[in-house]
């Protein structure tokens, strides 16, 4: 088994060759595959390509079979950001230290860019032609009821909805598991899929992959208030500046680095029962516990 250090490396180079391979076949228009590209190459760390993997692996499932399915993972995550990014959302002009893409390319070719790479996801689930057609099936339900108006689309509007006035600690859970846990949970749900797990297993990763989309969401609230922004690649303060509410600012630092270490405890108890090939989950979770961007 290769050290966690070297499996993040892996996993990394066979998204990114994935994902350019799958827009340099598809996307004619050079414009668009450009601005495609830009986002695709801007330095994300590919988490949920990752945690798709380490579940595979976990599962005694070759990562050949996943190869597809994370690449429409990033696409569809890629597209949310910079969606997110747009004048009419979040009015970023940075992300990863680079410029967005709607101040490289303009609003409509960002938003077009996006709406690229959430269709072409689909056409790649639908095509794995390592998995049965039945298989195909249950990831595209998974994405589309993770990533759409009952996901990561909902909690965006939720989000958006919140901005200006206090929620409590109930509300703010449920817009982040939303507008990020749905999408991290369907990575881990994915490979589940494609490993044929079992009823139990697929519970217990399911309460996993819930806690990690939590402390993901946690650790980037945290991350907002005493991060680097070098290492981050953005300002940090925006949260206050925005008056959005956040973990820290409900439950103080001290509370949301507790409710971070409670999250990713029972993220880890979750998969202890199971016989899992690798120690990769477990790593990961402390992995983004401890992030620092
Ligand atoms: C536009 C439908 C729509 C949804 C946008 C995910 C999202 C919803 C907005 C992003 C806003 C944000 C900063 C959320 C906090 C957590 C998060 C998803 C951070 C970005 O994900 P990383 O850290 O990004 O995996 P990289 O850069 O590594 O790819």
């Amino acid at each position: 088994m290769q050290p966690l250090e070297q499996f993040l490396k892996t996993s990394k180079q066979l998204v990114d060759e994935q994902l350019l391979a799958e827009v340099d076949a598809r996307v004619i228009t050079p414009t668009l595959k450009k601005a495609m590209r830009y986002s695709l190459e801007a330095g994300g760390k590919r988490i949920r390509p990752i945690l798709l993997f380490a579940t595979l692996i976990s599962l005694r499932t070759e990562l050949e079979k996943g190869k597809k399915t994370a690449a429409a993972l990033e696409m569809i995550h890629t597209y949310s950001l910079i969606h997110d990014d747009l004048p009419a959302m979040d009015n970023d002009d940075y992300r990863r230290g680079k410029l967005t893409n709607h101040k490289v390319f303009g609003d409509a070719t960002a938003i077009l860019a996006g709406d690229g790479l959430l269709t072409l996801a689909f056409s790649l689930l639908s095509e794995e032609e390592a998995l049965p057609a039945e298989s195909r099936v249950k990831l595209i339900q998974l994405f589309a009821e993770h990533a759409g108006p009952e996901g990561m689309v909902a909690g965006q509007q939720a989000d958006i909805e919140a901005e200006d006035r206090s929620v409590t600690l109930e509300e703010l859970a449920a817009i982040h598991r939303k507008k990020t846990g749905a999408l991290l949970k369907s990575a881990v749900l994915a490979g589940a899929i494609i490993a044929n797990a079992d009823a139990e297993t697929y519970e217990k990763l399911n309460i996993y992959a819930d806690n990690i989309g939590v402390a993901f969401q946690i650790a980037d609230d945290i991350l907002d208030v005493v991060g680097d922004e070098q290492k981050l690649g953005k300002k940090i303060g925006m949260d206050a500046i925005m008056h959005k509410s956040t973990y820290p600012g409900l439950l103080t630092l001290v509370g949301a680095q507790e409710a971070l270490n409670d999250h990713v405890s029972r993220a880890k108890e979750a998969v202890s029962g199971l016989s899992l090939t690798s120690n990769y989950l477990v790593e990961l979770a402390d992995l983004i516990a401890g992030r620092d961007h």
